[in-house]
């Protein structure tokens, strides 16, 4: 449908059949937080995302149009900079300019995208947008990167022309996905194990807030500083590298709330690689409790929750046949992540609707994703 609308706008605006491209978005099972300290992450791509159409500029000029925003953008590849309150075209414009920077040469190009992942949820779609534009590019101009290569230019595009300063977990998750999968990412490598994700009577539920408060992306790389300086001190080189007992070492010099969140960290880098064994065991109960830990340290220790997030989680442990629940992605808003027996997921959706909508006065989603394969082609027509 989405594949569809794409393609015929594309033909309609430019006269030719495009090459079609679909990204995905991503969710996370556990590990929130630690990519950027070279840690472990437990992420999958989901079967949200955004659909890219491509084709050759017959001009100099580079024309792009966001159906979901009905906007639409021409740019010349010789005068790229961010753009001020640019929104995704800086994402578009971040990743050409990586590519170049990287050394390839790019030709006017053509541009349509569509996409079904709910903006600010926390399901990545500024990484789905970032792959897309380069995994496209890298196809149809035979640019030659490999797939780190373009999850690199990616994250650039991130630091350089949004500002944020984000670990390589979304981008990962959303190139490297694959079907009824999960990939246990180890983020100094950039290498993953995968897992086949069976969760015998239990499945994955999504429950987006629909809120995204305002300090979302300043607290993020906030976080990120205070993580470099604890590991400055340490003198390591990422905190992935310490143990509880050696950031004791450095308590003194560390605030209550610095030491907390380092503290959070190396903690949870520890519990991914316990969640690990607990898929391999098919202990889903252990994998719940996991979890559970993780909101914990969130909401706590690294402070990245928010009271929608936490409500949804506290409804959640009244609930016996939820194994887990927890916030997902950077914080401040966005989705849960719940392990919820199946045969429970209608009355949990029915609570948590009713629940949220009498303490907030708005409407909380639920979505039931499946594991899908990352960034790729698709068939014409
Ligand atoms: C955001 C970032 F983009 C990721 O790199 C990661 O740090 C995540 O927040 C928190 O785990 O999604």
């Amino acid at each position: 449908m989405l594949k569809k609308q794409v393609a015929s706008f594309f033909q309609k605006a430019f006269g030719t059949k495009p090459m079609m491209v679909f990204s995905p978005g991503r969710l996370n099972i556990i590990g929130e937080h630690t990519d950027y300290n070279e840690g472990f992450v437990f992420p999958a791509a989901i079967d949200k995302g955004i659909f890219a159409a491509f084709g050759d500029s017959k001009n100099e000029k580079c024309v792009v149009h966001a159906l979901d925003m009905d906007e639409s953008y021409e740019f010349d590849l010789n005068h790229i900079s961010p753009l001020e309150n640019g929104g995704w075209k800086n994402y578009v414009l971040g990743v050409v300019q990586g590519i170049l920077d990287a050394g390839k040469k790019v030709k006017p190009f053509y541009l349509v995208l569509r996409g079904d992942i709910p903006e600010g949820a926390g399901l990545s779609s500024s990484a789905a947008l970032e792959n897309a534009v380069v995994y496209g590019l890298n196809e149809i101009q035979q640019l030659g990167l490999t797939k780190t290569e373009m999850i690199l230019i990616s994250q650039k595009a991130e630091h350089e022309f949004v500002g944020v300063k984000c670990g390589i977990m979304d981008q990962f998750a959303s190139m490297f996905g694959q079907k009824n999968k999960a990939l246990l990412l180890d983020c100094r490598s950039i290498s993953a194990k995968e897992f086949s994700i069976d969760l015998q009577d239990y499945q994955i539920l999504l429950i987006n807030t629909n809120v995204k408060h305002s300090l979302a992306d300043s607290a993020y790389n906030n976080r990120r500083e205070v993580c470099e300086k604890v590991a400055g001190l340490l003198r390591i080189k990422a905190l992935r590298d310490a143990t509880a007992a050696e950031l004791f070492t450095v308590s003194d010099v560390l605030d209550e709330e610095e030491y907390q969140m380092a503290l959070y960290v190396i903690e949870e880098n520890q519990r991914v690689q316990q969640a690990g064994l607990a898929m391999q065991e098919n202990d889903i109960p252990a994998l719940g409790r996991l979890i559970y830990a993780s909101h914990h340290g969130l909401q706590h220790q690294y402070k990245v929750s928010c009271e929608e997030l936490d409500f949804l989680v506290d409804l959640a442990k009244g609930v016996p046949e939820i194994a887990g629940s927890r916030m997902m992605g950077g914080g401040f808003g966005g989705c849960t992540i719940t392990i919820i027996k199946k045969n429970a997921v209608q009355d949990f959706k029915e609570k948590a609707t009713l629940a949220y909508r009498n303490k907030f006065e708005r409407d909380c989603s639920v979505y039931e994703v499946s594991l899908s394969e990352g960034t790729h082609l698709l068939a014409p027509g």
